[in-house]
């Protein structure tokens, strides 16, 4: 049975659970609810760079913060499909386009994206898209384009929220991914760690993702990658075993999510990630680039994969999915 009524004290003693009883703990629920031997292997391509109003102390992307990333218009939608065919031959089933925005406005930026979801869906590929607020209209859009998946993190608590961003609430989050839901659109919500957080942030922002009356269907646990220029680039390296705890917790108090193991890899060992893998990670971004900063390479995951026998996981697995999907390709066609 999906719990989604977990305490706040249930979730802290779970994440404070010795690391190898919580690790043992959360393999085994993996091993109930999901294929161990499958993670999914998503692409992530940035569609608009930098530039962004928004005052996210971690991101390269404000406008505010001087760093080394260039500004970079929306992208037509030709180069994009061109960027998702790549993708989906190197063996990546779930294209996610990334915009530099506060929110999505009705102006013809967006119907752009529109046209690139629908032209990344007809590619057989799960769509996603990250940009920014969303009104529950426009969420409808991206659905009926054929939209499967929208990321929109909350990042830490709520009580911490307020020393990372200024320029827009916790509430304003919950508000857009509550529009995600109700247009039928799978939901991809997860945090970062590094942020300068405490323990209780992290289980508070679990607690808040486990809460949700139908659980994110999929959960990115990054690792700060700090960026020069940042008001966060001095921050500590995030310890491995802080990654492992946050990935076993979110395991076991949401069985069936895909729990992503997103940024920060570049500064992870092959057995730094093999135990993020046991402890339940099943997703992970492939291909050189997240957004704006590197990742490993395709090549290199791939002979990961081998080492570890793992295999990545079809496009639109499950029935619920399968569903949705075909009303998507319905939609595209029609
Ligand atoms: N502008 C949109 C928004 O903020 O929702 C979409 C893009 S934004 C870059 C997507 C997510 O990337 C953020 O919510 C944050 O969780 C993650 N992110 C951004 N910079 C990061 C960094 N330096 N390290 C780790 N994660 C980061
Ligand atoms: C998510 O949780 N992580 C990805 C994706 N969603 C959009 C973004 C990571 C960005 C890391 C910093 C960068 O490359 O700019
Ligand atoms: Fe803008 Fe998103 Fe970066 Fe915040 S995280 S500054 S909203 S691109």
């Amino acid at each position: 049975m999906i719990k989604s009524d977990w305490t706040l004290s249930e979730v802290k003693e779970i994440y404070n659970t010795p690391l190898l009883e919580l690790v043992y703990r959360a393999a085994t629920i993996h091993r109930q609810y999901n294929d161990t031997g499958e993670v999914q292997v998503c692409t992530l391509l940035s569609i608009k760079t930098g530039g962004c109003s928004e005052d996210c102390a971690y991101c390269p992307q404000a406008a505010r913060y001087h760093t080394d990333v260039n500004v970079q218009a929306l992208m037509k939608k030709d180069e994009v499909l061109e960027y998702a065919k790549k993708a989906k031959e190197a063996g990546s089933t779930r294209f996610c386009m990334g915009a530099a925005w506060r929110e999505v406005r009705n102006n013809r930026d967006f119907d752009r994206v529109l046209d690139m979801v629908k032209g990344v869906n007809e590619l057989g590929m799960e769509v996603c898209c990250t940009l920014g607020m969303l009104t529950e209209d426009q969420a409808q859009k991206l659905a009926d384009a054929g939209l499967y998946a929208y990321n929109h993190n909350l990042d830490t608590s709520s009580e911490y929220y307020g020393e990372i961003i200024t320029t827009r609430t916790y509430d304003d989050r919950l508000q857009t991914l509550d529009n995600v839901r109700k247009a039928g659109v799978s939901v991809c919500c997860g945090g970062i760690v590094g942020l300068g957080e405490t323990h209780d942030d992290r289980i508070q922002m679990l607690h808040t993702l486990a809460t949700m009356p139908q659980h994110p269907e999929s959960v990115p646990v990054n690792a700060l990658v700090p960026v020069k220029g940042t008001p966060l680039e001095h921050n500590t390296k995030v310890n491995v075993w802080d990654m492992v705890r946050m990935i076993a917790t979110a395991r076991i108090l949401m069985p069936k999510a895909m729990v992503r193991l997103s940024a920060g890899r570049t500064s992870m060992s092959i057995a730094d990630q093999s135990l993020c893998f046991m402890a339940g990670a099943n997703s992970i971004f492939a291909g050189d680039k997240l957004l704006t900063t590197p990742n490993p390479t395709f090549d290199e995951d791939m002979a990961m994969f081998d080492m570890l026998g793992l295999k990545p996981r079809e496009a639109f697995k499950g029935e619920p999915e399968q569903a949705i999907h075909t009303h998507a390709l319905e939609a595209a066609t029609a």
